[in-house]
């Protein structure tokens, strides 16, 4: 019995030295790797300060996207994030950002959304929990066209009404787009081309015109450029003279609104747009979802071990 107490304890102190040297090795390896990160941001239960890491800072995008006020809701509401700020410069930036910050396994807090080619590109990210629902759930993409449409277009409107697809294709596009580095308008031509049978179902009963014009009103990211492209090809096989304007979210409702453009798909609900939707939702005609399966948030790589908008540290 005595014996094997003291084999036990033997056996229980070279396991302890190991694991301290283990331990040891892990750690001088992981700050090599992480540029020391680890080091100045840990604090006293080992976890890693991301407030601090961050600079307080998410990394966003353009001032004029949904996102982008979304986020200075986020801030206000949620303690954690009490003196944050959002960076906003562009979509561009943002993406450089986060290709920097991922080769360097260095953490970064973006606004991100799908459908988006990010998650592609980089299928380790993942949503921050959002409990008091700031970003919503499942957003949708609406089609909105202006009054009057319906009586002067009929058949644009129609079809427009009957444009409905998926994730899955407006995705196809943008990784397309992003992988061949064709821009997003020979993509969208192209996928008219292999989509026929997605492409009769918006058309059924929809006539011919001869050099109707029609004004597309868009926003500048990927996703919406696939979606209005694709319509365009569609429009114009059907004898239109299409013209996409990509615009700030508020320019696309409010053009919309007073009738200077003659339909958006871009039109994010029920949280992203929402400001721009209410200020203007007696002036245009919403003809519901052509998208379903959206969302919008904040996202970190999964490397950081971090789950929860609450998880944060607010700046003292
Ligand atoms: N987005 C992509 C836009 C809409 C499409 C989510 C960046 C936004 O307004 O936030």
């Amino acid at each position: 019995m005595i014996k094997n107490y003291h084999r036990w304890t033997k056996f229980t102190f070279i396991l302890g030295l190991l694991a301290i040297l283990i331990a040891a090795g892990c750690g001088s390896g992981g700050n090599e790797d992480n540029s020391g990160n680890n080091e100045e941001n840990t604090g006293s239960e080992g976890e890693t300060n991301y407030g601090e890491a961050v600079e307080h800072t998410i990394t966003g995008i353009e001032p004029g996207a949904g996102i982008s006020v979304t986020t200075e809701k986020a801030i206000e509401e949620y303690d954690s994030l009490s003196g944050w700020e959002v960076n906003l410069s562009s979509t561009a930036a943002m993406a450089s950002e986060l290709d920097k910050a991922i080769k360097d396994e260095e953490p970064i807090i973006i606004t991100g959304w799908n459908p988006h080619w990010t998650f592609a590109k980089y299928p380790d990210m993942k949503y921050l929990d959002d409990p008091k629902g700031i970003y919503g759930q499942e957003e949708v993409i609406k089609t909105i066209v202006r009054q009057g449409l319906k009586e002067e277009k009929p058949n644009a409107y129609k079809l427009v009404d009957q444009f409905k697809w998926d994730v899955k294709d407006m995705e196809s596009i943008m990784y397309e787009s992003q992988e061949t580095g064709d821009d997003i308008e020979t993509v969208a031509n192209r996928w008219v081309e292999d989509n026929q049978d997605k492409i009769s179902e918006w058309t059924k009963g929809v006539e011919e015109v001869d050099g109707e014009s029609f004004e597309l009103v868009s926003t500048p990211w990927d996703s919406e450029r696939s979606s209005a492209f694709v319509v365009k090809a569609v429009m114009e096989k059907l004898g239109y003279d299409v013209t996409v304007t990509p615009v700030d979210v508020a320019v696309v409702f409010e053009s919309i609104a007073n009738g200077d453009g003659d339909a958006s798909l871009a039109a994010w609900m029920p949280v992203t747009h929402k400001d721009f939707y209410d200020k203007y939702s007696d002036q245009f005609e919403d003809l519901g979802a052509n998208l379903e399966g959206a969302k919008i948030g904040l996202v970190v790589p999964s490397y950081m071990d971090i789950e929860s908008i609450e998880d944060l540290e607010p700046a003292e």
